[in-house]
């Protein structure tokens, strides 16, 4: 795919001065997101979720673990309006993304599983904001011909997670798909591997019809199939015990009781998506830059542990793993090589027992603990003495009452 700014997108001299209805306008906006790799764009009418108050309830449990933006943003939540001022109505739009297993052929010990949506070279929210800036400029362009509605003047905004706005209530109410009970949103055609994103504009785009019809029947694939049991029940997900806040959002270890559970993951779980029926024909329709990109996928687990904080840099900046920062990329690098027992990290484990930062330090005691070594104590006596920090004393206390059990 060519870049945005090279496409053959109206520059304003080409604009034609004919009239349009708004409903035209709303067909030209969705062929133009479609030329921007879209999948899908519907429109729908900027109104208070119907399930806020499950929200409210969702939070309410703490199943938001660490994520307190969530909370600290909870009345924003009630209406778009929060988000801006004056939205009438919300073009909603798909973004496919390899639906293609990525680093699974070579998945083997000392490599860890990457989720589909991360293995690209570049930060979905980056790639997708350009293009909702070049189809809200569309927008102002064209708005400007319409005969009705013309009292004010256009005004939009894109949003791509970060604002307040639950994005797969919107999508649903926009007819693109349901809530599966896996909670994300599904599309009959693009199964769930997609981004979803928002234009919010303050005019009366014609809205289409909301998708009321669940395709879920009696399955419960996803729910059955999650290695940490995440799903309260169907539809509701404890946050805190999916695989995905575990190594993405969480800032320190995971809980003992869920690490084992993380498997290979090393960034984010697809598992309730592999599983699902409507993901296994799901098109392979995703922009270049989504392509997974060896260069960082196929890296074993030996060399991200090695990686120095300018290396990560060189390595990871602009990828979606930079926002799990060193710290957290190389203790989910750790916690699956635990897992694995793989051998050929022991080496840069040891190593990383004089990081300097502690969450690091603290990862790679659990994880040499895991590798049954018969010089352990040997490994962890400099470290029992010197540690100051209060979460690496926890790693090596606990490793010190399972091995007195085990004995
Ligand atoms: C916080 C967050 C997370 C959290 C919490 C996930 C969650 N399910 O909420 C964590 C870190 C775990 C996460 C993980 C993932 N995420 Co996320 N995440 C978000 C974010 C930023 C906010 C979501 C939110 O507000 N959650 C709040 C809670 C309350 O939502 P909920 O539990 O699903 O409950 C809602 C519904 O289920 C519904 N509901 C409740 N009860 C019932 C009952 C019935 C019968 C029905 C029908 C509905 C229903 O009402 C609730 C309120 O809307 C959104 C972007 C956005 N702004 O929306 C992306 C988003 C949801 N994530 C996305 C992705 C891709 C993922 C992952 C697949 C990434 C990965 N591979 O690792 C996983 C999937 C895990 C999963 N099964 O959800 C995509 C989903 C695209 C899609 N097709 O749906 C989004 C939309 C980002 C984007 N812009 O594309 N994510
Ligand atoms: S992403 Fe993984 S851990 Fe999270 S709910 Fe789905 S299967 Fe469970
Ligand atoms: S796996 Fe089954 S229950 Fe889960 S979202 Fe897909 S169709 Fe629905």
């Amino acid at each position: 795919m060519t870049d945005p700014g090279k496409r053959d997108f109206p520059s304003a001299n080409r604009i034609s001065t004919v009239p349009l209805k708004l409903s035209e306008l709303a067909e030209g906006l969705k062929r133009q997101a479609g030329f921007l790799g879209f999948a899908e764009a519907r429109i729908t009418a900027a109104v208070e979720p119907g399930r806020y108050s499950d929200f409210l309830t969702w939070l309410d449990h703490g199943y938001a673990g660490e994520m307190s933006y969530l909370e600290s943003r909870k009345d924003a939540y009630r209406h778009p309006a929060s988000v801006m001022a004056g939205v009438r109505t919300i073009l909603v739009l798909a973004l496919p993304y390899s639906p293609k297993p990525t680093n699974q052929s070579s998945l083997a010990i000392g490599v860890g599983r990457i989720a589909r949506y991360a293995c690209g070279s570049v930060d979905y929210h980056d790639w997708i904001h350009d293009r909702l800036k070049l189809l809200g400029h569309w927008l102002e362009q064209h708005y400007s011909r319409t005969t009705e509605s013309q009292s004010e003047s256009l005004t939009f905004r894109g949003i791509v997670d970060t604002a307040p706005l639950l994005e797969r209530e919107f999508a649903q109410l926009s007819g693109m798909g349901w809530i599966g009970k896996n909670t994300l949103l599904l599309n009959r055609t693009l199964g769930s591997y997609f981004f979803l994103a928002c234009l919010l504009t303050n005019i009366d785009l014609p809205c289409d019809s909301s998708h009321v019809q669940d395709h879920c029947g009696s399955c419960r694939a996803c729910i059955e199939a999650c290695p940490t049991q995440a799903f309260v029940e169907p539809h509701v997900l404890d946050a805190s015990q999916c695989i995905s806040y575990l190594t993405i959002e969480q800032r320190g270890m995971p809980p003992i009781e869920l690490r084992s559970g993380i498997g290979d993951w090393l960034y984010g779980c697809d598992i309730c998506q592999e599983v699902c029926p409507w993901n296994r024909r799901a098109p392979s329709l995703m922009e270049e830059a989504f392509q997974p990109s060896a260069s960082f996928t196929e890296l074993p687990l030996r060399e991200i542990l090695s990686l120095d904080q300018e290396h990560f840099r060189v390595h990871f900046r602009r990828t979606p793993f930079w926002r799990a920062k060193r710290r957290g990329v190389l203790r989910n690098a750790a916690i699956v090589a635990g897992n694995q027992r793989s051998p050929d990290c022991i080496e840069p484990l040891k190593s990383l027992l004089q990081d300097e930062d502690e969450l690091i330090r603290a990862a790679a005691v659990w994880s040499l603990s895991q590798m049954e070594l018969q010089n352990i104590e040997e490994i962890f006596e400099p470290l029992s003495l010197n540690e100051q920090s209060s979460l690496v004393q926890a790693e090596l206390q606990y490793f010190r009452q399972t091995r007195t059990r085990a004995l």
